[in-house]
């Protein structure tokens, strides 16, 4: 059953802190093993790749088949259908023309004191994009990853994607040519994200790696942070339906079950104004899991970590989400507008009953990566801001530094850092000789 809270009972507040804080992922150890796989890759290469790849996905590759060929890639492509292919294309388009807003604007302005300041944004020069194999290998995540660097000009731009057995979702490769990939690995595990970190003969190292993966990738992300940039460890799966007794319980149910079905450890949660709405929402539910494809899935998911939570009001409401701080927030209220002005906290909020959070998953146009585990408090859904960088830019003129210099100099002296002064003070000197400035 899932929790049936009401913020009008004693012991309510509790009950909350207690779901805020509930673990849903029995994360495995896997960091001694991935740290062997990734000293191995370091030191033998493709040697070490290919070995691997044969040992975990039973497909036997050499240094020229590591890489997918235009040929191979175009025989998979041939395999879709018009319509997946129709609908992938408007996918790309949206999620391109969103991102394309994104890019974040130089700047370059003029003090009083004639100093110029600014900055200035350069893509990373190469990213990889990691896409899990089987069940979680989702061809619009591909577009979610790649689109944002394609818009960030990111120059080389390759996918590591595990085959097992050599097979291929051949729609991953389409959605792969239609976001500028250059190059896709048929390599997978933390083997693929050594290689991309460090290199081998045949795959050249990136810059930063992104894209979500089983336990032994996230654990060698997190090993490679620092060497490359990481875009986040996405967790489980979360939902968080704001809803008022004016909707149909049944398109909140599926609403629900969208991300539960994701995952056993993914959450589902909804806060309505009204009980009985509460009630028809969860018996909907239950009527929908006795069909649902992905009822194995779906079912403990809801049972276990869902929750129905009654409130008082809206303006309760929002306290609580901002406290939950979701993956992903529907406002199916009268006025979900007037209702997002009180949301601080949240990845991606979905405004109106007609928006269901699937429409963010593939066509919306924002990205569908997005924070989870609460840290919604204090981080962002994957952007193009992920595949840019920012230069600062300073440029004295003698004015400038006789103005502000001197204070530079009386700093570096507190700090003890005599030749920081001396730089400062050398450049003094010549203005204070009334020498010609340049
Ligand atoms: N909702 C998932 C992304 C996804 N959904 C991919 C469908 N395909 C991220 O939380
Ligand atoms: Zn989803």
């Amino acid at each position: 059953m899932p929790l049936f809270l009401s913020s009008a009972e004693a012991g309510f507040e509790a009950a909350f802190a207690q779901l805020l804080t509930m673990k849903r992922e029995d994360a495995v150890d896997v960091d001694d093993t991935v740290a062997g796989i990734i000293a191995d890759v370091r030191a033998r290469g493709d040697a070490a790749v290919i070995e691997l790849t044969s040992r975990f996905d039973r497909l036997t590759l050499t240094p020229q088949t590591l890489a997918f060929s235009a040929e191979e890639i175009a025989a998979e492509i041939a395999k879709v259908s018009e319509e997946d292919r129709a609908a992938l294309e408007l996918a790309a388009e949206r999620i391109r023309a969103y991102h394309a807003r994104q890019m974040p604007q130089d700047a370059r302005w003029t003090e009083p004191t004639g100093a110029e300041l600014g900055w200035r944004w350069t893509p990373v020069s190469a990213a990889g994009l990691y896409v899990p194999g089987g069940l979680a290998s989702y061809p619009s995540s591909v577009l979610m990853n790649a689109i944002p660097a394609q818009v960030a000009g990111v120059e080389r731009l390759v996918i590591c994607a595990p085959t097992p057995d050599g097979v291929v979702n051949p729609l991953v490769l389409l959605a792969a040519s239609l976001s500028g990939v250059d190059t896709v690995y048929r390599v997978g595990g933390a083997q693929a994200i050594a290689a991309l970190a460090y290199g081998t003969e045949t795959i050249a190292p990136v810059d930063k790696i992104t894209g979500p993966g089983n336990a032994f990738v996230a654990a060698a992300k997190r090993r490679v942070f620092g060497r490359v940039g990481i875009d986040m460890i996405a967790g489980p799966s979360e939902i968080l339906v704001i809803a008022d007794r004016d909707n149909d319980p049944d398109w909140i149910a599926v609403d629900l079950l969208s991300q539960a079905e994701h995952d056993e450890s993914a959450q589902s949660i909804l806060i309505t104004d009204d009980a009985a709405f509460g009630q028809a929402v969860a018996a909907a539910v239950e009527a929908r899991l006795e069909t649902l494809e992905r009822r194995a899935i779906a079912g403990p998911s809801w049972r276990d970590f869902g929750a129905v939570i009654t409130v008082r009001d809206l303006a309760e409401a929002a306290e609580l989400s901002n406290r939950i701080a979701p993956e992903h927030l529907e406002l199916c209220v009268a006025d979900p507008d007037g209702l997002a002005e009180h949301i601080t906290h949240a990845g991606a909020i979905f405004l109106g009953a007609w928006t269901p959070e699937a429409i963010g998953d593939y066509i919306g146009g924002p990205n569908h990566v997005l924070p989870t585990a609460r840290s919604a408090r204090f981080s962002s859904g994957l952007s193009v801001m992920d595949f840019v960088k920012r230069t600062t830019l300073a440029k004295m003129t003698p004015a400038a530094l006789a103005e502000i210099g001197p204070a530079a100099e009386r700093l570096a002296i507190s700090e003890s850092l005599e030749a920081h002064g001396l730089s400062v003070r050398a450049r003094l000197d010549r203005l204070n000789r009334g020498e010609a400035a340049e």
